[in-house]
């Protein structure tokens, strides 16, 4: 019982989340096309601080830009001998991305970390600093650090400095306070791989018994600021030399027995802790936090006259649990919470009244509610689609197209609509395990009016309907787009109700109890957006949601075919959300989703 809890918690991100061998793949092809992009950039930042050439600087930046905005693997066009086809690469670059892709590092890279510390490339995310200024704050006050740098702006021994002033000492300060806030947070989507990718090394090539990744990455949380592994072992030496020679490490920052951290190339960190067996359950509660939800399962144990910690429950001396972390919960009066909803939001008051809910499992999820095909901005056929779906398990796919006003978004014309509509229709015919829904993710337009006539819509059998334009209107102009659209009887759901995208675009000025008032009294679905960047409903929203009785709908809005592995993001909001089986569309079977689907449209037309 106890090793399952462990186990199924694991499996949520080893094996529920990685369905089919390649799961994944598109993180790992962007992680590894980007680490070598990586690399360029850091080559170009290091030279820049260095005062190098600055056509050889130039040609580093572009190289790194040409390998991010990549859709294919790198290593595949370097099989292929394509590399130097790629714009700006010459012979010279593409033999240093084979020695990357050979060796895991660039020697260039190496030789320039001698020459300067990797940390003054920190300092150019701080807006006031370029590479010439991080130059002197380096060989005048030799200040390496950023905790440095504050310390030497608050002694005001940067404004004294040539081509400083005490107007950069300001912005500087500015600069950090920024830097430290915008750092270290990744989108979840980018950091679960790689932490899957570790503990799966780990397993397979060090004496490993328990493995398991904490922290807000076992909470699901959106976005994360480092990875936390925990182990139990009884060779943990052995253990620790295996982490810090692992290919992604970059940098051991500090290597003991019970804890490692080092920095990975990417430029997150990572803490490892070996535990002992009789402390595994504590230890997995304690470093899972949140830190609030922990607080109160402390204040809890404090009533009951016990002490919790990292490595147990004490009464006095003795130890009461801490094998397992149902165990650790139960000493304490409570049944097992699920990470996702140890945020401190209610989750220790239901437990206590056996209110928690059943969140919806990650196998539950039976189809995906939005995928772009080549009809519109998708590079993946309606036969790739199916393919790719029948490999995850999934049993349908609702094929949400853009509309024909989105040009930029390859937006279907009229006339295409039908052909598609023929063509799932002989598809589904010949394909028994997966079923395609012929939808599509219509533009709600700056008047509040949809990008196709209500005849076309009629025909179209989902309707998810999405702001992609008029981002600056006002809060009630944007509020009552969406309201007009939410209350158009021929429209099912609302796309990516915020249009936020994580780390690079706030969301826009959207009236969101009023959305969730009219998707109710409406019976309108809203969707999980599950695409790593956006997660949109996001968890509080979705609970918002939920609480409303409002339908949701994860949608993957997958462009490549890769793409349908976010799935699992967005069923982690859900669950953040804590939402059930019965509050997710994507539970219902195929059949049962297009009778959902004519349903509403007969409740519509009353
Ligand atoms: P992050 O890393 O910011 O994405 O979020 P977490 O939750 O992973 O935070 P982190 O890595 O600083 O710490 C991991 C867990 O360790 C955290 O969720 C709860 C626990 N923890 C850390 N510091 C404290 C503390 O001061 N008190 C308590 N009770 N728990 C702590
Ligand atoms: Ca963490």
């Amino acid at each position: 019982m106890e090793e399952n809890v462990v186990n199924l918690f694991n499996k949520c991100i080893l094996l529920n989340l990685v369905k089919s061998e390649k799961a994944y793949k598109i993180f790992k092809i962007r992680m590894k096309n980007k680490e070598v992009a990586e690399i360029f950039n850091k080559v170009a930042a290091l030279l820049e601080i260095k005062g190098d050439n600055p056509y050889r600087i130039r040609a580093y930046q572009k190289a790194a830009q040409t390998i991010e905005a990549l859709t294919t693997d790198i290593e595949e066009l370097a099989r292929q001998g394509k590399l130097e086809k790629l714009p700006g690469i010459g012979a010279d670059l593409a033999g240093k991305i084979k020695e990357i892709l050979r060796t895991g590092t660039l020697s260039l890279y190496e030789e320039l970390k001698k020459e300067i510390p990797l940390v003054l490339l920190d300092f150019l995310e701080i807006p006031s600093l370029g590479p010439k200024k991080v130059k002197v704050l380096y060989e005048k006050l030799g200040i390496t650090n950023i905790e440095e740098l504050e310390k030497a702006c608050k002694e005001h021994k940067i404004a004294k400095l040539p081509g400083f002033g005490w107007k950069t000492e300001e912005n500087i300060l500015k600069g950090i306070a920024l830097f430290r806030e915008k750092r270290g947070r990744r989108p979840l989507g980018e950091v679960l791989p790689l932490a899957e990718e570790i503990i799966e090394t780990l397993k397979r090539e060090s004496p490993v018994e328990n493995i398991a990744v904490a922290g807000s990455i076992r909470r699901k949380k959106e976005t994360v600021k480092d990875i936390d592994i925990l182990i139990t072992s009884v060779q943990p030496e052995k253990v620790m030399k295996k982490v810090t020679e692992l290919p992604l490490v970059e940098e051991v920052i500090a290597f003991g027995e019970t804890k490692t951290s080092v920095r990975l190339r990417t430029g997150i960190q990572m803490d490892v802790r070996v535990v002992e067996p009789d402390s595994w359950g504590a230890a997995l509660a304690y470093f899972t936090g949140s830190k609030a939800h922990n607080i109160r399962v402390r204040e809890l144990a404090l009533e009951k006259g016990l002490k919790i910690n990292e490595y147990g429950v004490f009464r006095g001396e003795e130890k009461i649990a801490g094998k397992t972390e149902e165990e650790v919960y139960a000493s304490i009066g409570l049944p097992f919470i699920p990470p996702e909803l140890r945020e401190d939001r209610g989750e220790i008051e239901a437990a206590l009244q056996g209110k928690l809910p059943k969140l919806v499992e990650y196998n539950e999820i039976l189809g995906d509610g939005h995928v772009h095909s080549k009809y519109s901005d998708g590079t993946a056929s309606l036969e790739e689609i199916i393919a790719k779906a029948e490999k995850m398990g999934l049993s349908w796919i609702a094929i949400c197209d853009h509309s024909q006003g989105l040009k930029v978004a390859g937006g279907v014309p009229i006339e295409d609509l039908f052909k598609k509509k023929k063509h799932i229709e002989e598809l589904n015919k010949k394909s028994p395990k997966v079923k395609l829904i012929f939808g599509a993710e219509v533009d709600i337009l700056s008047d509040g009016t949809l990008d196709y006539p209500d005849e076309v819509l009629a025909e179209i059998d989902f309707v998810i309907a999405a702001i992609h334009t008029g981002f600056q209107q006002t809060e009630e102009q944007i509020t009552n787009r969406i309201i007009s659209a939410l209350k158009h009887p021929l429209v099912h759901a609302i796309a990516h109700p915020t249009g936020r995208v994580i780390g690079e675009r706030e969301p826009y000025a959207v009236n969101m109890p009023k959305i969730l008032e009219v998707a109710s009294e409406y019976g309108k679905a809203l969707e999980i957006n599950a695409y790593y960047k956006r997660l949109d409903l996001d968890d509080i929203n979705t609970r918002a949601a939920k609480e409303r009785g409002i339908p949701l709908i994860i949608g993957t809005d997958a462009h490549f075919i890769d793409q349908l592995e976010y799935l699992p993001l967005g069923t982690a909001v859900a669950r953040r959300g804590w939402c059930e089986k019965k509050d997710i569309l994507n539970t219902l079977t195929y059949e049962e989703f297009m009778a959902w689907l004519k349903k509403l449209r007969n409740l519509s037309k009353k």
